[in-house]
Parts: C-alpha cells; structure tokens; sequence
C-alpha cells in the first residue's frame, strides 16, 4: 500500500491554525466528564475505552474529543518544520517520548505487519520561532491535533503547532498520555480521537523545591525528578542548594567553601550542576537556585570559620565583617555562570539575630552604626540584593523579608509566601510580584496534608483585581529534605506535587470541571499509574479499595 504521506498532504502553519478554528467550532466542546457515573476503576494501569474520562493530566486548558479508537505504529516518525526545524531539544524530546510510548511493545510489532495496518505513524511538529531562550514567561502554548488518516479527515494523523521549542515540548508531553499500551492487542492505542487541543499554562513559574543541604541527591537523582517533573509540566526546579547542615556546590573562587559539604562524595562539582541545568533546559524547565542568607548558612563556616561570628554564634553570618560580602559575591558570580535564569533566591527567612547581640565585635559594630540587629538584618538582605542585582539577577525572598522591611527591597523583588496565605495579597497590593508556596497546603514534607489539600490550594486567594493577579507569576511545592532523601523522596513529590502541577497549569474558566477534587480524582489515578509505568516510585492517590461511590 502507498505511504501514508504520499496519500495525504503536509500541513502547513497557517491552514492548521485555521483547521482549528473551524473543527472547534464544527464539534461542540463535550462536557468534560459527563453526567454518568464514572465507573470505578480499580487497576487503571492503562487506558480504557472510557468515553466519559479524559485520561490527561494537567487537564489541557480547551479540547474535544471524539469515538475513535487509533492504533499507534512502533515506528512512529517526526516531521519537524517551521524555523525550529531544526532543534535538538524537540528532536530529542520526540525520541525519549517514543520510548516511553511504546516502552510495552517490546522489540517486535505485535499488532501490525506493516505501516498501513497502523492509523497514526507520522507525528508533525511545526515550531515557529528558532529562538531557544528559555526564561520566565516563555511561550509554552501549543495546538494538538490527533486524527485518523482515513482519507476522509484532511488532518492525517498527529499534527502539534508551537510557537517555541517549550511549547512543542508540552504539546508531546499531551499526545504521550492520549497513547495507552492495549493488553490484549499489545498495541499502543489512543482512543477518543480525533482530539483537538489548544492549551496554554495558567501561570509562568510552576515550580519544585527540592533541598540538597539537609539531605544529598546524587545528580541522576536530581535528573529523574527533573524528568518526572516534565511529565507535570513543572517548569522550575528551585534548587535549595545550601543551608546549615551542608554546603555541596564547588565555588572556585572560595574553594574551601565545599569542606562544608557532609563527605567529599557528597558534593557537586561545577560541572554536574551545569548538567543539572542543561539536562532541565532540554526538558523546558529553569533552575533556580537559592543561597540562603543570613540564616540557614551555618555550613560556610566549615571552610571559612571568619563567616561565624564566633565559634558559639555560627549564624546567621558575620553581618559586621566585608569578608562575609566579598564571599556571597564570589559565590554568586562563580553560580552567573552556572546558572541562566534571571530568578535568583537569596533567601532571607527564619534569621534569629539574637547571637549577633551578645557577640562583642558584632555588638560593638552595630553600636558605632547605631543599628539594631534587626536594621543588621535588613541591611544584609538588601546588600544581598545588590549583588545580586549587579550581576543581572532578579532577586527572589522568602516573605520575612517583605513582612518585615517591604518599603526597603528593591521593587523587582519577588517575595516568595511560606507562612500561611495571607502574603501574596499584600505583596502584590505593593506592586511586588509574588510565588505562592502556603505550607499550609504545598508543603511536601507534611505528610498530612492529602493530594486533594494540594488541589484546592489557590494561589490568587484574596486578590480579586485582576491587574494585581497578574504579579502572582505562580507557585511553587516545597520538598524540604530533613526527613527525605532518594530513597523515599519521589513517593513524598508524586501524585501530590501533580495535584499543584494542575492547579498551576490549566485555567479555571477554560476548565471548570478541574475545579475541585471531586471531578479530579479519577484522572489523578490515571497520572499516578503513569508515572509508575514511566518508572517513578509515586506513592498510592488514596486507598481506591475504601473510596465511595462514584470514585
Ligand atoms: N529550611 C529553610 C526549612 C524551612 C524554611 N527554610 C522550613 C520551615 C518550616 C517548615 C518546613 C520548612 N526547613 N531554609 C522555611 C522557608 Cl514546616
């Protein structure tokens, strides 16, 4: 039989856009979930003919869908076109996902002799723009069509349209999960086609906490929760590289720094954090890192014991002597060159000052300035924040710092919630943008909270003018590793950081059904079970034996 593309034609960009338009408004947008009772479903472990579930997690922010069922060939190809046509970071986005989608095919074609026996064989990538940067707010829409190569249908097979190179990688993120391993026919299916996908994320900063001081990651580790994040369309790694218990990173221009890391195995050299951000940069995802001063820096003094101001008082850091500030502005430029984005968090929480007013030189120096130690605080926050700033960084605080000296931080800070719910709305009241992270709710290490406090979190909670929602740029889920490290770590992120990954990426007008955790339940499980498949230790949604009806 011919092949496929010799039957029909390429899609250009232009008449895909319109394409769109026109079978949204030919196919009347289905009810997310229906009114039916959604069936239980006991071992999601693959798609089912489910009409009444839309197996995609987070839920896109428009699409519709039909009754068709595809079948996926193994030797599944890209046709990459537009001015990213040539990009690597789609290119190898592609391959990794065709071994994900096919990862229960095994060698041969069980389904199929040849490639007419298969409905989709070709995925079109069509990406616009060549321009590679990735930073915050970067163009992450996409456009994704799934349909049959039926010589009725004018859109053969699978087409995604992007603006960037992000964009395409969650559009390829979205088909992998319309794509089920079938049991009984070992095929790879995708049901419910055709699909007609537009999406776009609710907020630019989606972000992962993860602390590297209280407890060692090795890289590959830090490289599947990387990987794993993708698959939520997280798009920050927060890397809390530093704090009082350990310090890991090699800092060339102060290299005794890393003696404050736990064992010289335990430590990260320039260049596996350089592999960190390039490994997340293929996945779309920045990295931003923190240094955490004056607090929660104890650490530094291990190597450079003139940090402490005294061997009793080991924090916060030395705010009396020019060492400590030639130290931090070594750290951060030798960490410019690491690092890319232009989020950088200097943290600036929990600081308990008292040691610096019973240790004399400190004392003494803050006589001669007529300070208190809380001005020593803030005078070490905003000198931080110069730094910061001279070397071209916007800096991020944890919300102590707003909470206790706003007026003075430089207007682009970005303060960054912890305690509770109530900073966001005053920051941005202040013009300050702000990162939403109440522990309340998206605090990864208590244990207690369940996915579905994680779902109904809301990070534009008391702000209801729509000018000062837009400084909140998102949120982000905090796994703090006092008692994680990678042996429990991933069951302690996943599902619950996912719940969070949908709050933060679809939009709630486009998505009302998505709302509450009522209707979310059943995809979650779905989410969890994939993430398993994909090889991630994600911990049980919720006991599904005990569940009421309906879920
Ligand atoms: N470390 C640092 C931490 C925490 C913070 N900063 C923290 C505080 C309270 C809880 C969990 C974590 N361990 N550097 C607060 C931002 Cl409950």
């Amino acid at each position: 039989s011919p092949k496929m593309s010799t039957r029909f034609p390429t899609i250009n960009p232009k008449s895909l856009h319109y394409l769109f338009t026109i079978l949204s408004i030919c196919l009347h947008l289905t009810p997310l979930i229906n009114s039916r009772t959604i069936r239980t479903v006991n071992s999601p472990s693959h798609l089912s003919d489910d009409s009444s579930i839309t197996y995609l997690w987070p839920l896109p922010s428009e699409f519709t869908s039909g009754n068709e069922t595809l079948a996926v060939d193994p030797d599944l190809s890209i046709s990459l076109s537009g001015n990213g046509a040539n990009s690597v970071i789609v290119r190898e986005a592609f391959a990794r996902y065709k071994t994900l989608i096919f990862k229960h095919v095994g060698g041969s074609k069980f389904g199929g002799t040849s490639n007419s026996d298969y409905d989709v064989g070709k995925v079109t990538v069509i990406v616009h723009s060549d321009d590679e940067e990735l930073q915050l707010g970067v163009d992450e829409s996409y456009t994704l069509l799934v349909g049959k190569n039926n010589g009725l249908s004018i859109i053969g097979e699978v087409a995604i349209e992007a603006n960037t190179v992000y964009g395409a990688l969650r559009g390829l993120e979205t088909f992998s999960q319309l794509c089920g391993f079938d049991y009984g026919t070992k095929t790879v299916q995708i049901y419910k086609a055709p699909w007609f996908i537009k999406d776009k994320p609710r907020f630019e900063f989606r972000g992962l906490l993860l602390d590297t001081s209280r407890h060692y990651y090795p890289i590959d580790i830090i490289k599947q929760i990387i990987e794993s994040m993708s698959y939520a369309k997280l798009n920050v790694l927060h890397w809390h590289i530093i704090d009082e218990q350990s310090f890991p990173l090699e800092v060339p221009a102060y290299p005794k720094l890393w003696k404050g890391a736990y064992t010289k195995w335990e430590r990260y050299t320039v260049e596996d954090a350089s592999e960190i951000v390039n490994f997340a940069k293929m996945r779309g995802i920045n990295v931003m890192a923190e240094i955490d001063v004056p607090g929660h820096a104890e650490s530094w003094g291990t190597g450079y014991p003139d940090l402490w101001p005294s061997s009793s008082c080991r924090e916060p850091l030395d705010v009396s002597k020019n060492f400590t500030f030639e130290v931090l502005s070594g750290i951060l430029q030798d960490m410019r060159d690491i690092f890319p984005f232009e989020l950088f968090h200097l943290g600036g929480d929990e600081v308990n000052t008292d040691c610096w007013k019973y240790t004399p030189s400190v004392k003494q120096w803050l006589q001669e300035r007529n300070m208190t130690e809380k001005d020593a605080y803030q005078y070490f926050v905003i000198k931080a924040q110069e730094i910061a700033i001279s070397k071209n960084w916007t800096p991020v605080n944890w919300e102590e710092t707003f909470n206790t000296f706003a007026e003075k931080l430089n207007p682009k800070t970005v303060v960054h919630n912890w305690l509770g719910p109530g900073v966001c709305p005053k920051a941005v009241a202040q013009g300050f943008k702000c990162i939403y992270s109440n522990q309340g709710v998206w605090y990864l290490d208590h244990l207690d909270v369940t996915w579905d406090g994680f779902y109904d979190a809301e990070p534009l909670e008391g702000i209801t003018d729509s000018v000062k929602q837009k400084l909140v740029i998102g949120g982000e889920v905090c796994m703090w590793s006092e008692t994680a490290d990678p042996s429990n770590v991933q069951q302690t992120i996943w599902p619950r950081a996912a719940a969070a990954a949908e709050r933060l990426w679809t939009s709630k007008e486009a998505a009302p059904t998505s709302n509450t955790s009522a209707t979310a339940l059943t995809r979650l499980h779905y989410f969890r079970c994939l993430l398993t498949r994909r090889g991630v230790q994600a911990s049980p949604v919720t006991n599904m034996y005990a569940r009421n009806p309906p879920y």
